[in-house]
Protein backbone atom coordinates (compact mmCIF):
# COMPACT_ATOMS: atom_id res chain seq x y z
CA UNK A 1 0.00 0.00 0.00
CA UNK A 2 1.41 3.30 -1.05
CA UNK A 3 0.80 6.30 1.18
CA UNK A 4 0.61 10.18 0.45
CA UNK A 5 3.91 10.71 1.89
CA UNK A 6 5.81 7.79 -0.19
CA UNK A 7 3.99 8.90 -3.18
CA UNK A 8 5.74 12.23 -2.63
CA UNK A 9 9.04 10.72 -2.13
CA UNK A 10 8.81 8.61 -4.81
CA UNK A 11 8.45 11.62 -7.19
CA UNK A 12 11.19 13.90 -5.63
CA UNK A 13 13.49 11.37 -6.01
CA UNK A 14 11.96 10.68 -9.78
CA UNK A 15 12.64 14.28 -10.39
CA UNK A 16 16.20 15.07 -8.82
CA UNK A 17 17.73 11.70 -11.25
CA UNK A 18 15.42 13.26 -14.36
CA UNK A 19 17.48 16.90 -13.44
CA UNK A 20 21.01 14.94 -13.12
CA UNK A 21 20.17 13.21 -16.83
CA UNK A 22 18.87 16.41 -18.22
CA UNK A 23 22.46 18.20 -16.86
CA UNK A 24 24.39 15.71 -18.08
CA UNK A 25 23.34 15.57 -21.44
CA UNK A 26 23.72 19.56 -21.13
CA UNK A 27 27.13 18.63 -20.75
CA UNK A 28 28.13 16.41 -22.72
CA UNK A 29 26.55 18.68 -25.60
CA UNK A 30 28.73 21.86 -24.04
CA UNK A 31 31.39 19.29 -24.45
CA UNK A 32 30.57 18.70 -27.74
CA UNK A 33 30.40 22.10 -28.73
CA UNK A 34 33.45 22.76 -27.27
CA UNK A 35 35.46 20.40 -28.52
CA UNK A 36 34.26 21.37 -31.86
CA UNK A 37 34.81 25.23 -32.04
CA UNK A 38 38.17 24.36 -30.08
CA UNK A 39 39.33 22.65 -33.28
CA UNK A 40 37.92 24.55 -35.65
CA UNK A 41 39.02 27.88 -33.79
CA UNK A 42 42.75 25.88 -33.41
CA UNK A 43 42.83 25.35 -36.85
CA UNK A 44 41.78 28.79 -38.39
CA UNK A 45 44.35 30.00 -36.29
CA UNK A 46 47.00 27.95 -36.75
CA UNK A 47 46.82 27.07 -40.49
CA UNK A 48 49.41 24.68 -41.96
CA UNK A 49 53.41 26.02 -41.56
CA UNK A 50 53.73 25.02 -45.45
CA UNK A 51 51.38 25.31 -48.06
CA UNK A 52 52.54 25.13 -51.91
CA UNK A 53 50.56 26.58 -54.60
CA UNK A 54 50.51 25.98 -58.45
CA UNK A 55 48.06 27.75 -60.77
CA UNK A 56 46.21 25.25 -62.90
CA UNK A 57 45.50 27.56 -66.02
CA UNK A 58 49.28 27.93 -65.99
CA UNK A 59 50.48 23.95 -65.81
CA UNK A 60 51.28 23.12 -68.70
CA UNK A 61 53.63 26.29 -69.71
CA UNK A 62 55.71 27.19 -67.46
CA UNK A 63 57.08 25.85 -63.79
CA UNK A 64 56.65 22.62 -62.21
CA UNK A 65 54.69 20.51 -63.67
CA UNK A 66 55.48 21.36 -67.48
CA UNK A 67 54.71 18.09 -69.00
CA UNK A 68 58.81 17.75 -69.56
CA UNK A 69 59.33 18.05 -66.06
CA UNK A 70 56.47 15.44 -64.87
CA UNK A 71 57.41 11.84 -64.25
CA UNK A 72 60.13 10.51 -61.78
CA UNK A 73 63.58 11.92 -60.90
CA UNK A 74 66.44 11.11 -58.98
CA UNK A 75 67.36 13.87 -56.27
CA UNK A 76 71.26 14.49 -54.67
CA UNK A 77 70.58 12.18 -51.69
CA UNK A 78 69.20 9.37 -53.72
CA UNK A 79 65.94 9.96 -52.84
CA UNK A 80 63.52 10.40 -55.71
CA UNK A 81 61.04 12.81 -56.51
CA UNK A 82 57.76 11.91 -58.65
CA UNK A 83 55.58 14.72 -60.47
CA UNK A 84 52.13 14.02 -61.25
CA UNK A 85 49.13 15.62 -62.37
CA UNK A 86 45.60 14.72 -62.50
CA UNK A 87 42.86 15.62 -65.08
CA UNK A 88 39.68 15.14 -66.50
CA UNK A 89 39.68 12.07 -66.45
CA UNK A 90 43.71 11.01 -66.92
CA UNK A 91 46.86 11.30 -64.91
CA UNK A 92 49.90 12.20 -65.92
CA UNK A 93 51.96 10.12 -66.31
CA UNK A 94 49.63 7.28 -66.79
CA UNK A 95 52.51 4.82 -64.79
CA UNK A 96 54.54 5.87 -62.65
CA UNK A 97 57.53 3.97 -62.01
CA UNK A 98 59.57 4.20 -58.21
CA UNK A 99 62.47 2.16 -57.08
CA UNK A 100 62.18 -0.13 -53.86
CA UNK A 101 63.07 0.43 -49.89
CA UNK A 102 63.60 4.40 -51.27
CA UNK A 103 62.42 7.64 -49.98
CA UNK A 104 59.98 8.57 -52.68
CA UNK A 105 58.25 11.73 -52.40
CA UNK A 106 55.14 12.52 -54.52
CA UNK A 107 54.27 15.67 -55.42
CA UNK A 108 50.93 16.33 -57.69
CA UNK A 109 48.12 19.24 -58.45
CA UNK A 110 45.14 18.99 -60.77
CA UNK A 111 44.49 20.81 -63.76
CA UNK A 112 40.78 21.55 -63.25
CA UNK A 113 38.76 19.81 -60.88
CA UNK A 114 39.23 17.74 -57.79
CA UNK A 115 40.51 14.66 -58.35
CA UNK A 116 41.80 11.91 -55.90
CA UNK A 117 45.34 9.99 -55.47
CA UNK A 118 44.98 7.30 -54.07
CA UNK A 119 47.79 3.96 -53.65
CA UNK A 120 46.05 1.04 -53.70
CA UNK A 121 47.81 -1.63 -50.63
CA UNK A 122 49.41 1.52 -49.02
CA UNK A 123 48.37 4.49 -46.88
CA UNK A 124 48.80 6.76 -49.73
CA UNK A 125 45.23 8.58 -50.36
CA UNK A 126 45.14 12.07 -50.35
CA UNK A 127 42.99 15.20 -52.95
CA UNK A 128 44.37 16.96 -55.68
CA UNK A 129 43.12 19.99 -55.48
CA UNK A 130 43.49 22.95 -58.26
CA UNK A 131 45.66 25.50 -57.02
CA UNK A 132 47.31 23.57 -54.63
CA UNK A 133 50.29 20.73 -54.45
CA UNK A 134 49.59 18.04 -52.38
CA UNK A 135 53.00 16.97 -51.22
CA UNK A 136 53.61 13.19 -50.09
CA UNK A 137 56.23 11.37 -48.82
CA UNK A 138 56.31 7.54 -48.87
CA UNK A 139 58.24 3.76 -49.40
CA UNK A 140 57.83 0.87 -51.41
CA UNK A 141 59.38 -2.08 -49.40
CA UNK A 142 59.22 -4.66 -52.20
CA UNK A 143 58.79 -4.65 -56.52
CA UNK A 144 54.93 -5.52 -57.21
CA UNK A 145 52.55 -3.02 -59.22
CA UNK A 146 49.94 -0.83 -57.54
CA UNK A 147 46.80 0.38 -58.97
CA UNK A 148 46.16 4.36 -58.86
CA UNK A 149 42.35 5.26 -59.27
CA UNK A 150 40.82 8.42 -58.86
CA UNK A 151 38.39 8.18 -55.35
CA UNK A 152 36.87 11.67 -55.33
CA UNK A 153 34.09 11.68 -58.07
CA UNK A 154 35.12 14.42 -60.88
CA UNK A 155 32.79 13.82 -63.39
CA UNK A 156 31.26 11.85 -66.51
CA UNK A 157 34.46 9.96 -67.00
CA UNK A 158 35.43 9.85 -63.73
CA UNK A 159 35.07 5.27 -63.23
CA UNK A 160 38.01 5.36 -66.61
CA UNK A 161 40.12 7.43 -64.39
CA UNK A 162 43.04 4.76 -63.59
CA UNK A 163 46.88 5.05 -63.54
CA UNK A 164 49.39 2.58 -62.52
CA UNK A 165 52.47 2.76 -60.25
CA UNK A 166 55.10 0.35 -60.83
CA UNK A 167 57.95 -0.59 -58.12
CA UNK A 168 61.04 -1.76 -59.17
CA UNK A 169 64.00 -3.35 -58.15
CA UNK A 170 66.74 -0.61 -57.39
CA UNK A 171 69.30 -1.84 -59.32
CA UNK A 172 66.96 -1.92 -62.20
CA UNK A 173 65.60 1.49 -61.75
CA UNK A 174 69.52 2.83 -61.27
CA UNK A 175 69.83 1.79 -64.36
CA UNK A 176 66.96 3.37 -66.00
CA UNK A 177 67.65 6.41 -64.21
CA UNK A 178 71.11 6.95 -65.77
CA UNK A 179 69.88 6.75 -69.09
CA UNK A 180 67.31 9.34 -68.48
CA UNK A 181 66.27 12.61 -66.23
CA UNK A 182 62.43 11.82 -66.29
CA UNK A 183 61.12 8.46 -65.74
CA UNK A 184 57.57 6.80 -66.44
CA UNK A 185 56.31 3.61 -67.30
CA UNK A 186 54.29 4.64 -70.43
CA UNK A 187 56.72 3.82 -72.78
CU1 LIG B 1 39.22 12.21 -61.18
Amino acid sequence: MTTGTDHSMGEAIAARIERRWATLSIVIVGVLVGMAAFIGIHQATMPQGHVETADPKTLHLSGEFIESNLGTSVEADGSVTVRAIGQQYSFTPQCVVVPADTPVSFRATSADVVHGFLIEGTNINAMLVPGYVSVLPARFNAPREHVMPCQEFCGIGHQGMWGKVKVIDKAAFSKLSATRRRLTCVD
